[in-house]
């Protein structure tokens, strides 16, 4: 089965929106297999973001992403990866389509609620950047048989 890092950004949980975000993707279907609250440092942020270094809002992206908790999640499920991007709409929230998280819940690309991991190889990093293998459970669900 797929894993996919998903993250409620430093604006969701002010917003009080971790139990919605996490119910969305219960319903869809997706199984939690790791979550934690928790406060990125610079470090983290910088590593996490990597790609984007050298970006003209890559200081602003690390000041947000480490100006208060975030919830850290993987979540795993066929094809999870993909899946979880639809589920939170475009990058910019005045792009994100209605029903989407981002398109219900966000107004501004700095502030857009949640981070997913964008492919296979960014989901393994990111997963092993955030969680130590032994935070990462494996266990039977009994409904599967009415998912897949
Ligand atoms: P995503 O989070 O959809 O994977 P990304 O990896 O391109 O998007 O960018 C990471 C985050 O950086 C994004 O969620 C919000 C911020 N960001 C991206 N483009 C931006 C821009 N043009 N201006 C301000 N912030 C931006
Ligand atoms: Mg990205």
């Amino acid at each position: 089965m797929e894993k996919t890092f998903l993250m409620v950004k430093p604006d969701g949980v002010q917003r009080q929106l971790i139990g919605e975000i996490v119910s969305r993707f219960e319903r869809k279907g997706l199984q939690l297999v790791g979550a934690k609250l928790m406060q990125i440092s610079e470090e983290l942020a910088e590593q996490h973001y990597g790609e984007h270094k050298g970006k003209p809002f890559f200081t602003e992206l690390v000041e947000f992403i480490t100006s208060g908790p975030v919830f850290a999640m993987v979540w795993q499920g066929e094809n999870a990866i993909e899946i979880c991007r639809q589920m939170m709409g475009k990058t910019n929230p005045k792009e994100a389509l209605p029903g989407t998280i981002r398109g219900d819940f966000g107004m501004f690309v700095g502030k857009n609620v949640i981070h997913g991991s964008d492919s296979p190889e960014s989901a393994e990093r990111e997963i092993q950047l955030f969680f130590k293998e032994e935070e990462l459970l494996t266990y039977d669900r009994h409904i599967n048989t009415w998912i897949y």
